[in-house]
């Protein structure tokens, strides 16, 4: 009834971030009414930092058949949430829009291919980066790709996130990898079809790195200046 949704619409206010969650889902379940107090509330949030939740506000939002709704977002998004910096000229564009839909496998392909993009000619030809390109790379383009992928994943994914986690570990690989789903007991967890490609994976599953050429890729990624 309005009556409730007047009532979650004021907890929303001043909820933490994990409580605003789970509003946001209830909010958007009641239909239309929802939807509108949805937008007005991320509209009101516009001239803040874009955090995960606006992404799942959005994403909300992106799904709705409501043209009112959807012109909002054309209007006051034209590029979607989050402002893409690229010191080499870099789009990535699609890597939104693909995160904005939900679509993390194909958005965890793109961004691989994005940063090869960035390590140059060479690596775009074979595909995979060395270690040594990492170190060139420049910190706004890494923050945006970590921006990306933890605004559209409500915090759970992004390089910045497994980090974290991978200090939080000691910096032990062998503790890492079970921890976020990539190895389980001495078994690899396959590519593409053993991962899970949703918010129910692990906190720090995507983005992917392969390992079949050592740690130093991701050693790398994990230790640059852009996280400190
Ligand atoms: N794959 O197992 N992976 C590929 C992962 C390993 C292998 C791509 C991640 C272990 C081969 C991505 C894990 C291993 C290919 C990932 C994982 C292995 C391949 C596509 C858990 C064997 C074919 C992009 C750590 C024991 C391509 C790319 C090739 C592909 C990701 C095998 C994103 C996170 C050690 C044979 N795996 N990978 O890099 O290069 O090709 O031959 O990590």
């Amino acid at each position: 009834t309005s009556v409730n949704l007047a009532d979650l619409e004021s907890q929303l206010k001043t909820a933490s971030e994990k409580n605003q969650l789970q509003l946001i889902e209830q909010i958007a379940g009641t239909g239309e009414a929802g939807l509108i107090i949805l937008k007005q509330f991320l509209q009101a949030r516009q001239n803040g930092p874009v955090n995960f939740i606006d992404g799942k506000i959005y994403q909300l939002l992106l799904k709705t058949d409501s043209p009112g709704i959807a012109d909002f977002l054309r209007n006051a998004y034209p590029n979607g949430l989050v402002s893409l910096q690229s010191v080499r000229g870099i789009d990535y564009s699609q890597v939104q829009e693909l995160l904005a839909k939900q679509d993390y496998q194909e958005a965890d392909r793109v961004s691989m291919q994005k940063l090869c993009e960035l390590a140059g000619p060479k690596a775009m030809e074979r595909k995979w980066l060395y270690f040594t390109d990492i170190d060139k790379f420049p910190l706004e383009d890494l923050k945006t790709l970590d921006q990306l992928w933890q605004v559209y994943s409500e915090g759970k994914f992004g390089l910045s996130v497994q980090r974290e986690i991978w200090l939080g570990v000691g910096k032990n690989w062998d503790k890492l990898w079970p921890k976020i789903g990539w190895k389980s007991g001495n078994t690899w967890t396959r590519y593409p079809g053993e991962f899970t490609w949703d918010l129910t994976a692990p906190r720090g599953h995507l983005p992917l790195s392969n390992q079949l050429r050592g740690v130093r890729v991701i050693e790398k990624l994990l230790t640059h200046p852009a996280w400190g």
